[in-house]
């Protein structure tokens, strides 16, 4: 026994079986013994391989925080039985894994079977240059009490998710008359213990008496942005020491006042990424009542925002979910779940490639250019008009993902929880060349809320500035 110095790792039963073998000499079981050494050894030598790594990684991985390790709790009506199936049901083969705040010391495998996405993660050896994904995060609120519990709290486990470290979050107020201000004081807070890089800015000024209404939109989109804008610009100035990634970021995720749990951001993220878009949204939703033979109400889901959403023919979306666009491919994977094409969307809450708003093209939100034939469009329209003009033109839907603006709404959503992913959800979208026109429904005059123009169709990848 002493030629065999790893004997004592095999455990004691074995002992005698091994005095026995080599005094019985009995082949077979001496082929056993070695076998079962060796395969010993080389776990044993694994496990141990592995803790050395990780402790490695701490040291080394100076971003990594030690904050308040407890997992965020979900918001009430995201861990109903309903919805935590529902979720149970989108995690189930580590979909969300190439997202999580681990994964860059971790490589993501992919692979698929009969057409649906697997995710594995591996620790890679030599990962030093892996840069974590950053998210720059986007809010305008006003009076929005009602939906601010949810919004905080999911937004914090989504922050949680991709990582504290790896996430900006800038919020617009302006003369809210609820607790909304109360509310975002104690959310940065929360951030702050979080370590979460953030800015607040609430205002209290009016609304000018004589005044566009998608001029003002656009400048409170653009104050959300202020804190993009300025990394922007110093990111330029000193383009030469690009070691810092503090101020980049590789997506913006511009979220207005929706109820709406954490897997959802996270599927947008993804599929996103998946498609390589430049524009990622859910659909947005509302419920009308309808009444029943025998005069009870009930409540109708139907798709919101058809004043931004323009179908791949550029055409305006519909009410009727069943019948969304003009278009039958997008009708027939709308239904299917999964993700299509659009010529525009906003819908709640978008996934942004940042690069437009970056040197060299600088763009910002804003009203249809005066004196010109542009039509007086959403400042959401002219932006993703914008967008396909620069070449940024990978607009897309996520039908799997519907918010709605407030809780009653949000409750009528758990119907309609399909606990099932279609096997083709990761199936990535095909994007073909854009429509020659938009429809569009222009608000033309001061002072007005809703569009008060003809509705018309017109060119859209024309540069009316330089005209
Ligand atoms: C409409 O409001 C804008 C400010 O939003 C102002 O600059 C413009 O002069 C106003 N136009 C008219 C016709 O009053
Ligand atoms: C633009 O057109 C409006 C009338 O629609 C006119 O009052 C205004 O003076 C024009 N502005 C310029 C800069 O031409
Ligand atoms: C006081 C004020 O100007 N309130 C406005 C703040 O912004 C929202 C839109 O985000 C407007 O609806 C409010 O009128």
């Amino acid at each position: 026994m002493q030629d065999h110095p790893y004997i004592s790792l095999v455990d004691t039963h074995s002992k005698g079986i091994i005095a026995m073998a080599f005094r019985k000499k009995h082949i077979i079981i001496r082929i056993i013994i070695i076998s079962l050494t060796i395969v010993t050894i080389y776990i044993a030598g694994n496990l141990l391989g592995e803790r050395d790594g990780e402790e490695q990684d701490t040291v080394k991985n100076s971003r990594k925080l030690t904050v308040d390790v407890k997992p965020i709790q979900p918001a009430e009506l995201c861990s109903t039985d309903a919805r935590i199936d529902f979720d149970k049901n989108r995690e189930v083969y580590g979909r969300y894994l190439p997202l999580s705040a681990s994964s860059p010391d971790y490589v993501v495998y992919e692979y698929s079977i009969r057409n649906q996405v697997y995710y594995y993660r591996k620790k890679e050896k030599n990962n030093k240059h892996k840069k974590h994904p950053r998210y720059f995060f986007a809010a305008n609120l006003h009076n929005n009490e009602e939906i601010l519990p949810q919004f905080m709290q999911e937004l914090l486990r989504v922050f949680e998710f991709l990582g504290f470290e790896n996430v900006y979050m800038s919020i617009y107020e302006n003369g809210s008359t609820d607790k909304t201000k109360e509310m975002l004081e104690s959310f940065s807070a929360r951030l702050e213990e979080y370590k979460v890089q953030h800015r607040l800015n609430m205002e209290n000024s009016k609304r000018p008496e004589n005044s566009h209404r998608i001029e003002y939109l656009a400048n409170v989109r653009n104050k959300a942005l202020e804190p993009y804008y300025e990394f922007s610009e110093r990111k330029r100035q000193r383009r030469m020491f690009s070691g810092d990634r503090s101020m980049e970021f590789d997506k913006i995720i511009f979220i207005n006042d929706i109820m709406f749990c954490r897997n959802d951001i996270l599927e947008l993220i993804l599929q996103s990424n998946n498609n390589q878009a430049d524009i990622t949204c859910p659909m947005d939703l509302d419920y009308y009542d309808e009444t029943d033979s025998s005069g009870n109400k009930i409540p109708i889901k139907t798709f919101r925002d058809t004043w931004v959403a323009r179908d791949i023919k550029g055409d305006a979306f519909r009410k009727n979910i069943k019948d969304l666009t003009t278009d039958s491919e997008s009708n027939k994977r709308a239904e299917k779940g999964l993700p299509f094409q659009v010529q525009c969307c906003w819908n709640g809450v978008v996934v942004l490639n940042p690069k437009p708003f970056d040197n060299p093209f600088d763009l910002r939100f804003r009203r249809s250019v005066l004196n010109t034939t542009e039509c007086a469009a959403s400042e959401c329209s002219l932006f993703c008009n914008d967008y396909w003009r620069l070449g940024f033109d990978r607009v897309m839907v996520v039908p799997t993902v519907q918010v709605p603006y407030n809780t009653r709404e949000f409750k009528y959503l758990e119907r309609d929880y399909v606990n099932k992913l279609h096997v083709d959800i990761d199936k990535k979208i095909e994007f073909v060349e854009g429509p020659k026109q938009v429809l569009c429904h222009p608000l033309v005059k001061n002072n007005t809320q809703n569009p008060d123009g003809p509705i018309k169709w017109g060119e859209y990848l024309v540069d009316y500035s330089n005209l």
